[in-house]
């Protein structure tokens, strides 16, 4: 039997579209889909693959039960009753905040609003969060501030029309590559582009006006961007005017950023910072591209604010072909913030605080919830060291090799009574776990991913789940023998999860049948909404925030003189789970290595290629080196996405204070052949 299955790409927070190619119950192929809006008929090289690791045979199909170290095989009744068991005695021993659960990003939407009703309704504690915390909670936290809401305020489509598309702390060729591909358009039909970046990424050789800043350095660049806008008299005063408040907050802070008097924070030359500054104002329609170079510092509210203040003193913003396109990074990840797999609040970012709105949810569920705000995954981590968190349900995360320090994650995850560890393979940090639930993959579930364009887009089941259960089917089970009762058809939960939503309640899978649908989506007639914030910001008036520069947590010194930053490549997602389990993907990159210029290199008597050990306060790491002037002298670059030979020993956990976000973009480190 053949059968071609229209769905979305599990990777990035693009979300292109596909068919799945299933012949007799294998899947064999992608077939682009031209109809989809987003991906137009193309994919990257991550698509095209997107069929190998789902019948992979590393996949996990039974789940696992730890017994004296090791894992026996158990049936869904056992493993699913001893989890209840243990869940159950663990809160009536120590209450319901000794208890977490982290959801997925790479899950739909559904499973992501089932975990967040569990971790409330069920467990009763509003410790949930999800890997948005290490990505772009700095997004959520700092553009909320400024604008009062987080995502992105326009659409992919609009870039092609653009005239100045200002990147920074963004690689979208590799990591978003289906809109790098629309930002290559742009520039073939005349648009300027400016990228900063302390990396020359391929999208910096078309570049207008290309700045290598040192990484961390940022707030400082952009406040002399706007101090020079203003010194130059090219602001939008009808716009600071009409639309935003506390203007003279900020015209008081950048004062002290002249492009002079940051040459030496930065490393830029005042001349291009005034150039790019002048581009970005001048330019008709401008926008801003970021990503995780802005926020994945101690300072990431503070640098996503600082953009939504060169956004709005220039005017561009709030209306069609401008605004912030911060690049959501994983399939789903604006999905599972919106759906309330969050600490704070519930779907539709309505605050757990919020009397009227909890019980609205207490009404629906039947059941009475907290009303204090949750532990972020940062704080988990924490927690559990210290030996209040007990006990963690984690779904389709690594955070074993994904959080920063390591050997911080592992003390913390071998600090708990229980660890549940619900994935498709055996990650690193299911193999610590007490118990392993085998989930499903995209491919075997029927649900909702929503992209980074805030489009709900429809994923649909091409084989049968091969555990026998969808992630949804077995935290509605766990539900049910902790004594909750829990719709579990994807279809219902996403009707229930409109219904208790008012942004997202026009979304129903039938409405999402054909190109998905952009939210706000208010009623279920509303079409859905390209663009953010016209003619008036989320929260009335866009916010002036005025932010100072402050260096990273660890500057470089005597013992560890560089800067070491980390990222991502084309050819692989993430922990590489699943990129490294298809062949081609893997054989072009094999291992692990860091990136250092050629003087620095030479200085160190360093050649391509060769063995180096790589050292930070927190741990070292021997890989190859790449010798490459695409990295600014100082500092030294890596990928993360090599399980054995974990980056994240070597990063640094030290966090921005309001998102909690961890500082993955620049520790100190040393570096010395061997
Ligand atoms: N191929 C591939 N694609 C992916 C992923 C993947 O693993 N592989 N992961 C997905 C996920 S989860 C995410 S969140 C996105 C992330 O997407 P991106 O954020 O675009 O990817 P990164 O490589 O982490 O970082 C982007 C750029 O920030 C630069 N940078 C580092 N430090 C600084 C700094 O201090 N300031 C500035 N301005 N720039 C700096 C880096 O040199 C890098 O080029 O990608 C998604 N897409
Ligand atoms: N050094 C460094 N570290 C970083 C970053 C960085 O820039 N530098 N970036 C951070 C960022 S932005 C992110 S988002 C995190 C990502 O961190 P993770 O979310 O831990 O990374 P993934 O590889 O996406 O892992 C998700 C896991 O989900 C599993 N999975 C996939 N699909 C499903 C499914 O449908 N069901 C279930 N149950 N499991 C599934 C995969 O097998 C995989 O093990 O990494 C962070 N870590
Ligand atoms: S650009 Fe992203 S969503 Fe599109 S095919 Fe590549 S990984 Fe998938
Ligand atoms: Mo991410």
């Amino acid at each position: 039997m053949i059968k071609k299955v229209l769905t979305t790409c599990p990777y990035c927070g693009v979300g292109c579209g596909f068919y799945l190619d299933v012949r007799d119950g294998q899947i064999i192929g992608v077939i682009p889909s031209r109809a989809n809006s987003v991906s137009k008929g193309y994919l990257c090289v991550k698509g095209w693959h997107a069929h190998e690791p789902i019948q992979h045979p590393d996949r996990l199909k039974k789940p696992l039960i730890k017994k004296n170290g090791t894992f026996k095989e158990a049936s869904w009744e056992n493993a699913l009753d001893y989890v209840a068991d243990r869940l159950k005695s663990i809160k009536e021993r120590y209450g319901p905040d000794s208890l977490a659960v982290c959801a997925s990003a790479r899950c739909t939407n559904e499973e992501n609003f089932l975990m967040m009703k569990f971790a409330r309704a069920v467990l009763g504690t509003n410790n949930v969060d999800h890997c948005a915390r290490t990505c772009h909670s700095a997004t959520v936290a700092g553009l909320n501030q400024s604008f009062g809401s987080g995502a992105s305020t326009n659409s992919y489509d609009e870039l092609i029309h653009m005239d100045c598309i200002f990147i920074i702390g963004s690689n979208p060729t590799e990591a978003h590559p289906i809109v790098g591909w629309r930002v290559r358009t742009a520039i073939d039909n005349g648009a300027k582009i400016i990228v900063c970046d302390p990396r020359r990424i391929l999208l910096a050789e078309n570049a207008s006006i290309y700045i290598q800043q040192y990484p961390g350095t940022d707030i400082a660049l952009i406040n002399a961007m706007i101090n020079y806008i203003i010194r130059e008299d090219i602001h939008d005063k009808d716009f600071i005017k009409n639309r935003t408040e506390s203007f003279d907050a900020l015209k008081e802070i950048v004062k002290d950023y002249t492009p002079e008097s940051v040459k030496d924070i930065t490393g830029v030359e005042p001349s291009l910072i005034k150039k790019a500054a002048r581009l970005y104002a001048m330019s008709k329609r401008s926008c801003i591209m970021y990503s995780l170079g802005m926020t994945e510092h101690i300072v990431g509210t503070d640098n996503v604010m600082a953009m939504a203040n060169l956004a709005m003193v220039t005017g561009h913003v709030g209306r069609e072909f401008s605004g912030i396109y911060p690049m959501r990074g994983q399939n789903n990840v604006q999905g599972a913030c919106d759906m309330g797999a969050l600490p704070n609040v519930y779907s539709g970012y309505q605050p757990v605080t919020d009397e009227e709105a909890r019980k609205k949810f207490e009404r629906a569920w039947g059941v009475n919830l907290p009303a204090k705000g949750g532990l972020t995954l940062t704080d988990m981590m924490f927690k559990a060291i210290e030996g209040s968190l007990k006990c963690f349900y984690i779904i389709g995360e690594d955070q074993l090799r994904t959080d920063p320090d390591t050997h911080m994650i592992e003390r913390a995850l071998a600090s708990l009574e229980f660890l549940v560890v619900q994935e498709i393979f055996l990650s690193e940090t299911a193999k610590k776990a007490d118990v392993v639930l085998p989930g499903a993959s995209f491919a075997e579930k029927e649900g909702t991913f929503t992209c980074a364009e805030r489009r709900f887009q429809r994923v649909r089941r091409a084989i049968e789940p091969l555990s026998g259960k969808t992630d949804g089917n077995i935290i509605s089970e766990l539900s049910r023998r902790l004594g909750y009762q829990m719709e579990q058809d994807p279809k219902k939960v996403c009707d229930e999860m409109a219904g208790l939503t008012p942004m997202y309640a026009g979304v129903s899978f039938e409405r999402l049948e054909e190109n998905g649908l952009q939210w706000p989506v208010l009623t279920k007639g509303h079409p859905g909404t390209p663009v953010v914030h016209l003619g008036k910001f989320k929260r009335g008036l866009g916010k002036f925030v005025p932010i100072k520069h402050k260096p990273p947590a660890e500057v470089p010194d005597k013992e560890y003189p560089f800067i070491l930053s980390t990222g991502r490549i084309l050819f692989h997602y993430n922990t590489g789970t699943m990129t490294r389990r298809v062949a081609n993907l893997s054989r072009e990159y094999p291992h692990n290595f860091v990136q250092i210029n050629p003087i620095d290199a030479g200085n160190l008597n360093i050649k391509n290629r060769q063995k180096v050990r790589v050292k930070t306060r927190r741990g070292e790491l021997v890989i190859s080196a790449e010798v490459t002037d695409k990295i600014k002298k100082g500092v030294l670059w890596m990928p993360f996405h090599f399980s054995d030979e974990p980056t994240n020993v070597l990063t640094n956990s030290a966090f921005d204070p309001v998102c909690r976000i961890g500082e993955y973009k620049a520790c100190a480190a040393h570096i010395e052949k061997i």
